[in-house]
């Protein structure tokens, strides 16, 4: 349903409609109304396999069309843009075949579920490049206003040298051991657990805000529940992917950096925090306080510094222009509306839109990297007198 009726419209389709597709679908369904934008998106049309239920879900997330097979979705008059929500296993078809058809493309985290996938999209998305297509990987927590301020802050200098990343991610659904053997559970659908589906965001953010690249690492992964009971009631399978990730990994300037990722950490639902510490100050960011950002400025006499709660809510913080007076604060859904809006921009000035399919392949390297890493680690070296 366009808003404006002056400026030129972007036609979206979109493939997936669970968590992800509602969740771009909010910011597709609000982007217009919250900013300015030089097009106005259209929600032409959501795809999923099931008839019934993508109509469904096409009437409860406001699109104007649904379609059962995502190659008549990209064939679409109407549709500019593929935006892809579909599990990994099916990232690198549908977006190789889209940017073919001359759309758009954005696509979910992770990039794809292994490298070789990540590297030939990134060839597709080049080739179309040259014919005037954009393609962006969605890593929504970029947009979290409070975490782009952190990214300003680090870019003005205001933690100075970069000393160490510390990044948890963290959520407890696996605990639940009535837990079916859900696709995020399966390699060939999921590419990975918790590596992939949360990990894949703490390497990001942690190359985003402080404008390094991970250089090496060091992991250890665990699959602490190996069987689950298969959806159909058929019997038990097997979990193909880790259900917990730990590992650090040295940044280009030297810094060092620690992760966690889980799904099996009792009592935290979705706990991504993330500090920086620097040789002038520090920055840390709670999800479950989104609204706000930590700031520790080591500049300040030392009687008097201490960390101090930015409360980014003020019309001159990132985003924060097309919402609310400050301090009534954004959540979750927000940051894909942003992510909307950027890539609305982008598009239309004709320009490469952040995160780059290059950049979901680089986190995917570092996936593969901690992977790699943690089969190595899986010998331990032992400690004496505890075996
Ligand atoms: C996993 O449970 C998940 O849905 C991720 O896939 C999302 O990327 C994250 O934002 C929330 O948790």
């Amino acid at each position: 349903m366009p808003i404006s009726t002056t400026s030129p419209t972007l036609g979206v389709g979109m493939v997936g409609y669970a968590f992800m597709g509602a969740a771009h679908s909010q910011g597709w369904r609000t982007v217009g109304r919250a900013f300015d934008l030089p097009r106005t998106p259209v929600m032409a049309a959501i795809c999923g396999r099931d008839r019934a239920r993508v109509d469904a879900a096409a009437d409860r997330l406001g699109w104007a069309a649904a379609e059962t097979d995502w190659r008549a979705l990209i064939a679409r008059d109407d549709v500019q843009l593929v935006d892809i929500c579909s599990p990994g296993d099916s990232h690198a078809e549908i977006a190789i075949a889209a940017l073919a058809a001359g759309k758009h493309v954005l696509c979910e985290k992770p990039l794809a579920n292994t490298v070789a996938e990540a590297e030939a999209m990134v060839a597709a998305a080049e080739a179309a490049a040259g014919r005037g297509q954009l393609a962006m990987v969605g890593f929504n927590y970029r947009r979290v206003p409070a975490l782009a301020l952190a990214r300003r802050l680090v870019a003005e200098g205001r933690i100075g040298t970069l000393r160490h990343v510390r990044a948890v991610y963290l959520q407890d659904w696996g605990a639940d051991p009535e837990l079916k053997l859900v696709w995020r559970l399966r390699k060939e659908l999921a590419g990975s657990g918790a590596l992939g589906d949360l990990g894949a965001h703490v390497v990001d953010l942690a190359q985003h805000l402080t404008g390094e690249l991970i250089t090496g690492v060091s992991a250890h992964t665990e699959t602490f529940v190996k069987e689950r009971p298969l959806p159909d009631g058929s019997g038990v399978g097997e979990v193909t992917v880790d259900d917990a990730a730990l590992f650090t990994g040295r940044l280009a300037s030297g810094a060092l950096a620690s992760f966690e990722v889980s799904r099996f950490a009792t009592g935290r639902k979705n706990a991504l925090r993330i500090e920086l510490n620097g040789s002038d100050g520090s920055l840390a960011f709670d999800l479950e306080r989104l609204n706000e950002l930590e700031f520790y400025d080591g500049t300040e006499p030392a009687s008097r510094a201490g960390f101090r709660r930015i409360l980014v809510t003020e019309p001159d913080h990132p985003y924060l222009e097309g919402w609310w007076p400050a301090g009534h604060g954004l959540g979750y859904e927000h940051t894909f509306a942003h992510q909307a809006r950027d890539l609305v921009h982008a598009i239309d000035a004709g320009e490469q839109p952040a995160p780059s399919f290059a950049d979901g392949l680089q986190v995917q390297r570092v996936l593969a990297a901690i992977e790699e890493s943690a089969e190595k680690n899986a010998v331990h070296t032992p400690v004496h007198g505890a075996q």
